[in-house]
């Protein structure tokens, strides 16, 4: 087995996983740095995978959803986070509101979305996180009050994935009690009056898509767009938390892809380059670091394919599983990334030859969709709880 190769699918698999690596090195990765400096953000690309199936990857195929599996999905994002890890991380955000719709919205709001998710003529964002409430997300305090048919929306969001550029914001506000049992998930569209945006947070990386608070100030929505209707009340912490279990892997997947890629390309470089009469690869301190990178790229796709299939099977410790390996993978694969800039010396940490990007981008993804202190957390009750 090596990092790359792709042993053990099936046809179907195996032409899905090429299909995905042909778009991702043709229309992302030529782009990717330009992207980054630009900061970006490839609607029209990501329209283009859309169309390819990818907008709305594990929904209903009776809707318009792609129908793929978690595992599918895991080698989708490594394969397009080895061209861009920004944008690909993008596309599992949207996929993780067009999934809680599909999963938990009722039949007309599965019918009016899920198509226009699926072709990203609608692209959407999650909000979870509050300036007072990250990692403790239950202590949210965006309260929405029912006032006849509608309810009005008023608090603020913080560090909002497509702020202020997408057209749908999946939006997880109180409706009742304090903690996770108060909470229900509103889908807000971008033009509804009272609805507005932080300015573009200056970022390390991920600079392909915007991040903005996105501010409610009295959003009137009909009481329709509670998702799941009158049975979604309270039920919102719960619908947000399962996007999350996939959010998790696809993000870790976002990592391994980038980190498959960085190590590749040191690979490439200390076999070229020569110091000390021999060629670097031949240097066996440079050896056990890539023997070390890619045992470490080797098991985090383990982890990955095995948190998926829990996933998929629905099993019992799904929600630990994925939180071992977005921990495992996130914090792997981004010192995979470093080891990578530190093996091609002062090149390395030039922008032109894109390992640099890579360690900025997987950065971020050792705190987002919960922090690895929060994963150890969730592990550490499960494991409590045995
Ligand atoms: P805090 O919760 O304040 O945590 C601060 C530190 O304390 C962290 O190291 C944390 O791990 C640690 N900590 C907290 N509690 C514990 C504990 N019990 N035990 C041990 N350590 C603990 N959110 C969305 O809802 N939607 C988005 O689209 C989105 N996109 C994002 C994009 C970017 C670029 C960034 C940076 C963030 C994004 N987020 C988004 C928010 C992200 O999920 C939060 O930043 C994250 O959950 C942490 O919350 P916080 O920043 O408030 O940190
Ligand atoms: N999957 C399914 N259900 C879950 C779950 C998960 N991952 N995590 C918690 N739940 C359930 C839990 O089982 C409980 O249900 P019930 O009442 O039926 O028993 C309910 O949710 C409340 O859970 P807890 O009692 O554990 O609640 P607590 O407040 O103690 O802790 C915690 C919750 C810390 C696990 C949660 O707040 C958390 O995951 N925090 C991290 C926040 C986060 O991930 N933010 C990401 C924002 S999105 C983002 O960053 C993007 C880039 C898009």
């Amino acid at each position: 087995m090596t990092v790359t190769d792709r042993d053990g699918l099936t046809d179907d698999e195996r032409a899905l996983v090429e299909m995905v690596a042909d778009f991702a090195a043709r229309r992302l990765a030529p782009r990717a740095l330009t992207w980054d400096a630009d900061e970006h953000f490839p609607v029209q690309e990501l329209r283009e995978a859309a169309a390819l199936g990818m907008g709305a990857m594990y929904c209903g195929e009776d809707v318009g959803g792609s129908g793929l599996t978690r595992l599918d999905a895991v080698w989708v994002f490594t394969e397009l986070a080895a061209a861009d890890p920004a944008v690909a991380a993008f596309l599992s955000i949207h996929n993780m509101c067009a999934w809680m719709i599909d999963s938990y919205g009722t039949g007309e709001q599965r019918k009016e979305w899920i198509p226009r998710l699926s072709s990203m003529e609608a692209i959407a964002s999650y909000c979870l996180t509050e300036p007072g409430a990250g990692s403790d997300a239950a202590a949210l305090s965006t309260r929405a009050t029912r006032d006849g048919d509608d309810y009005v929306i008023d608090g603020v969001k913080q560090f909002i994935s497509g702020g202020g550029r997408s057209d749908v914001y999946v939006v997880m506000a109180r409706t009742g009690e304090s903690g996770p049992k108060g909470v229900s998930t509103f889908i807000v569209e971008a033009d509804t009056p009272g609805l507005s945006f932080g300015a573009q947070e200056k970022k390390m990386g991920w600079h392909a898509q915007p991040t903005a608070a996105v501010i409610l100030d009295g959003v009137r929505v009909p009481a329709t767009a509670m998702i799941g209707g009158t049975d979604g009340a309270g039920e919102g912490f719960g619908y947000a938390m399962n996007g999350l279990n996939g959010g998790r892997i696809n993000i870790a997947a976002c990592s391994l892809g980038a980190a498959r890629w960085a190590y590749e390309k040191s690979l490439a470089h200390v076999t070229e380059r020569e110091a000390f009469g021999i060629a670097l690869v031949d240097e066996p301190t440079i050896r056990f670091t890539l023997a070390e990178m890619a045992t470490d790229l080797i098991a985090s796709r383990l982890m990955l394919e095995e948190a998926a299939r829990a996933l998929d099977s629905d099993h019992p410790d799904k929600v630990s599983r994925c939180a071992m390996a977005k921990l495992f993978v996130t914090e792997r694969c981004y010192s995979v990334a470093d080891r990578a800039l530190q093996l091609q010396g002062g090149y390395g940490y030039l922008t032109e030859f894109g390992v640099e990007k890579v360690v900025r981008d997987l950065r971020v993804h050792r705190i987002l969709e919960g922090t690895n202190e929060i994963m150890k957390v969730v592990i550490g009750r499960a494991e409590a709880a045995r």
